[in-house]
């Protein structure tokens, strides 16, 4: 089969993939495809969290007899696994039962059930496994499922890191004054990346400065997506934030409050008593972003929007600790105003942070950007190359199921 045939039927599985976005999460968005002779046989893709399958509902809408025999295009590995908290039966079962001949995929599962048993299943069963995706420098099946990959491959949710800031890449004037920088256009077009989140994180400087409610603001009409509202967090080390604050007085029983070992008790329980879920997180005069990310995975937040302050925003970029930095620059000067990123440890250019998959967006009179962090796929394909290390070490394995 060429390889040019089997790009553009992958490519047909990633548009499938997209049709479960929004309401398949906290699974992979996938889709499948089955094709025989260079004909389509039969598609299908997840529908919704815990039915379905992409590569059983491929297979379930194709004529038996043309299925054997036949190519199974998935973006994903098909999985292999059982578990308790498993809602689907292995797919690479029902592969191998109905015939199919060869399966191509986009990349490997990250879910470290998975990480090339689904391939290996396969393979056993006598049926060829050609990976296609992960090749290419900025692979678009990796980033499908840059939520899924990050939160399966590296352990802690994905850190989506935003600004707003001037010509000049300032946050606030020099008095602190940041409301309105952007228009908004480039407001709501933030609030649409707030609602793929599960949270939205800020510092007590920015609740004390704004008093923000951090909800999702979006026209009327626009549909917010199925998942639920995301939830506020912000990163209080001494536990002062206001309890007049509008997050805590509206929304005390969603916020998830990030302290430090050194929070006054008295503080804790007052805000304990608002509904307010405190998470112990570590580092005196700034919190730590590993620890912070760590409570936040431990509370079941798999994706996090960080809105700032500037000292925030250093901290993750200083550990290196985000995936994703969408800047929106607004076609103002503010003189000396307060920088946006303080030092960032970059002695030469090529230190520098560096970003992939580069978007640049006009929207209303802004410049909007977006980027991966530089090596992010190099990471991700990393962690898989690792658990392939550990198992030939281990010697030949049979299946774990
Ligand atoms: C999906 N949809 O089309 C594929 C998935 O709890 P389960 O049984 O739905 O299994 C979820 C895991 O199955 C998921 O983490 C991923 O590793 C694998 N593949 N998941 O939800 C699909 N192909
Ligand atoms: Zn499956």
């Amino acid at each position: 089969m060429c390889r040019d045939q089997d790009d553009r039927w992958l490519a047909r599985t990633l548009e499938l993939a997209r049709q479960g976005a929004g309401r398949v999460e906290p699974n992979p968005r996938v889709g499948a495809v089955i094709v025989k002779a260079g004909e389509l046989v039969a598609s299908g893709f997840h529908r919704n969290y815990g039915s379905l399958h992409a590569e059983r509902a491929a297979l379930s809408a194709a004529e038996p007899d043309l299925v054997r025999g036949a190519t199974l295009y998935c973006n994903l590995e098909p999985c292999s696994h059982r578990s308790p908290r498993k809602k689907q039966p292995p797919c690479t079962e029902a592969i191998i039962a109905a015939g199919i001949g060869r399966v191509v995929i986009g990349h490997r599962d990250p879910n470290p059930a998975v990480r090339g048993e689904g391939i290996r299943a396969l393979e056993r069963a006598g049926i060829t496994v050609d990976v296609r995706g992960e090749d290419a420098d900025e692979s678009p099946f990796l980033r499908e499922n840059e939520v899924f990959n990050t939160v399966m491959a590296l352990g802690r949710p994905f850190v989506h890191l935003k600004a707003a800031i001037s010509l000049d890449g300032r946050l606030a004037t020099t008095g602190g004054d940041s409301r309105w920088i952007t228009d908004g256009e480039a407001r709501t077009a933030a609030h649409r990346l707030r609602a793929e989140s599960d949270a939205v994180l800020v510092g007590r400087g920015t609740v004390e400065a704004d008093d923000p409610l951090l909800t999702v603001r979006l026209p009327a009409g626009e549909v917010q997506g199925s998942s639920p509202a995301p939830r506020p967090v912000v990163l209080d080390s001494l536990a002062r934030i206001s309890l007049e604050s509008r997050l805590v007085r509206e929304r005390g029983n969603e916020l998830l409050l990030c302290l430090g070992p050194d929070a006054p008790e008295r503080r804790r329980a007052a805000l304990e008593a608002r509904g307010v879920t405190v998470l112990e997180a570590e580092g005196v005069g700034g919190l730590d972003p590993a620890s912070v990310l760590k409570c936040l995975g431990t509370a079941g937040i798999r994706s996090v929007f960080v809105e700032g302050g500037a000292q925030i925003l250093t901290a993750f970029l200083r550990a290196r600790l985000y995936d994703r930095l969408s800047l929106y620059f607004a076609p103002i000067l503010l003189g000396r105003g307060r920088e946006a990123v303080g030092d960032l440890s970059v002695a030469t250019v090529v230190q520098a942070l560096n970003f992939e998959s580069v978007r640049w967006e006009t929207i209303g009179r802004q410049q909007c950007f977006t980027g991966l962090r530089a090596g992010w796929q190099e990471e991700i394909l990393g962690v898989l190359r690792e658990s392939e290390r550990e198992r030939t070490k281990g010697g030949p394995q049979c299946s774990r199921d």
